[in-house]
């Protein structure tokens, strides 16, 4: 069963579906300028037009209707309500989120909005971006700006998301914008964006917004390869540098141990004061679960565990001579297109890991989860309509609400964690970052060349699931 009051819904990102970058007085994105650099995003995508969704909102707000999702999380695209990111409004920028808000409402369905989903205005990045410290205090100031223009309405925020993948991606390996390669000097940019999530919250409470507070991270449960004391160790540094680096700051004030031996910690400044803005109190804490992460020391070529150990600092090394540590694949696990493991079952030590750690923590919403795979288009001839059988999509999503649920229930695993929410990543086919358009993860199928539409099977099973409010027997 799905509780009642259990939030069922769909996700999306501003820059992965709304095309229409230079429109309106929209102003550039860091991530405008490093998408047409050649060698960024596969096979050279654009996401110039991506789903047109800036002038096809209400035809989408239609679909969801139809969906029957209880609410839509979206982020606002932060340069074209603020082009410069500080200083003057784009009155246009305001008036698409304006529109957008009232189409929900009119449809009965609740908003969730982020506030920043990684498209930093192009001058901020100039600056510097999130190696900046004043990028934290502009967040804040266009969190006072939402706050004051969406605030009646908006059900929940999420400050920031995924700062985990910011850093990682974009400072540390240079595979997002703004196409940094330098993990040894990333660390400025947790603290950064920590602090940036913390004056936003302080800027929403200041205008006495009646929606929920909350922040988004990425959770991957770190499993180490083998009972290897060295493979251990590393597991330990991975979970430190993609989980706890993120959620001990914002639920317990503190920055991980590992992190703060690290001579790195010391090149920045982080007073006492900012981990009190950080870990201010939250309404919801938003979790991301994709897949867990199995980990080994030495040997690999990956340049992210290497990158993670040197930022981790001499003990790690030390410890795992030569390449530090890697990623291990699953043995006999399905896989999605992107090469991500399908593991449900980590879903629930995911939520029970959450629960151990921080006695503290807020109800929980799952604010993504999803799968990407390859879509094949069938012809019904006889009803004259197009199917997509996306039946692994289908199962990926109700396994893990399925386990969710479960492992939160009384006598579940994780059952000391309110869980309020599942939002399905994602509502429809997008710009999937470096990915291009190749990692389809939507509900709705979207055909690029002509933005025709179509529900997949998974659509389907979903609206059923909003009508019954019932997984099947054997989700
Ligand atoms: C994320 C992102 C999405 C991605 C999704 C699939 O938070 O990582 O919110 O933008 O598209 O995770 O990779």
């Amino acid at each position: 069963m799905v509780p009642t009051g259990f939030t069922l819904g769909v996700a999306t990102a501003a820059f992965q579906i709304e095309g229409a970058l230079d429109e309106d007085g929209r102003g550039p994105a860091g991530w405008d300028v490093f998408a047409a650099k050649p060698g960024t995003i596969v096979d050279g995508h654009s996401p110039a037009v991506a789903c047109d969704h800036y002038h096809r909102m209400p035809q989408d707000v239609a679909l969801m209707k139809e969906l029957g999702v209880d609410s839509y999380r979206f982020s606002l695209a932060w340069p074209r309500i603020q082009p410069d990111g500080r200083g003057a409004v784009n009155r246009a920028g305001l008036d698409f989120y304006d529109r957008l808000l009232d189409e929900l409402l009119a449809n009965e369905i609740s908003p969730m909005v982020t506030l920043y989903h990684w498209d930093t205005p192009l001058a901020l990045d100039e600056d510097g971006g999130w190696l900046n410290r004043d990028t934290a205090y502009r967040l804040g100031e266009f969190a006072a700006i939402a706050a004051a223009a969406y605030g009646d309405r908006v059900a929940r925020w999420v400050t920031i998301n995924e700062p985990a993948t910011v850093t990682t991606n974009g400072y540390a390996l240079g595979l997002h914008s703004p196409g940094k390669a330098d993990f040894a000097n990333g660390l400025p940019t947790v603290h950064h964006q920590l602090l940036g999530h913390g004056l936003a919250l302080q800027a929403l409470r200041a205008a006495k917004v009646p929606g929920e507070i909350g922040m988004t991270n990425v959770y991957s449960p770190v499993v180490p390869n083998s009972g290897n004391p060295l493979d251990w160790i590393s597991a330990g540094a991975m979970d430190v540098a993609q989980n706890r680096l993120y959620a001990d700051p914002v639920l317990t004030g503190k920055y991980p141990d590992l992190i703060r031996a690290a001579k790195l910690f010391s090149s920045f400044e982080h007073p006492d004061e900012d981990m009190a803005v950080i870990s201010q109190p939250l309404d919801f804490y938003g979790l991301n679960y994709y897949m867990p992460t199995r980990v080994a020391a030495g040997g690999g070529d990956s340049p992210v565990p290497a990158a993670m150990a040197e930022a981790m600092g001499d003990d790690l090394r030390d410890a795992t001579p030569g390449a530090p540590l890697h990623i291990e694949p699953w043995p006999d696990t399905e896989t999605t297109a992107y090469g991500w493991p399908v593991k449900p079952e980590y879903m629930a030590v995911a939520l029970k890991e959450m629960a151990e750690r921080y006695p503290k923590l807020p109800p929980v919403i799952i604010t993504e989860g999803g799968a990407s795979f390859v879509d094949v288009k069938v012809r019904d001839k006889s009803a004259n309509r197009t199917f997509i059988p996306d039946e692994r999509r289908l199962r990926y999503l109700s396994d893990h609400l399925g386990t969710a649920l479960r492992a939160t229930a009384p006598g579940g695993e994780a059952e000391a964690i309110d869980l309020r929410g599942y939002y399905v990543w994602s509502f429809m086919d997008n710009f999937e970052w470096s990915g291009g358009y190749k990692q389809p993860f939507g509900l709705v199928h979207v055909d690029f060349e002509t933005q025709v539409r179509t529900p997949k099977a998974s659509f389907y099973w979903f609206q059923e699931l909003q009508e019954e409010r019932k997984l099947a027997a054997s989700a």
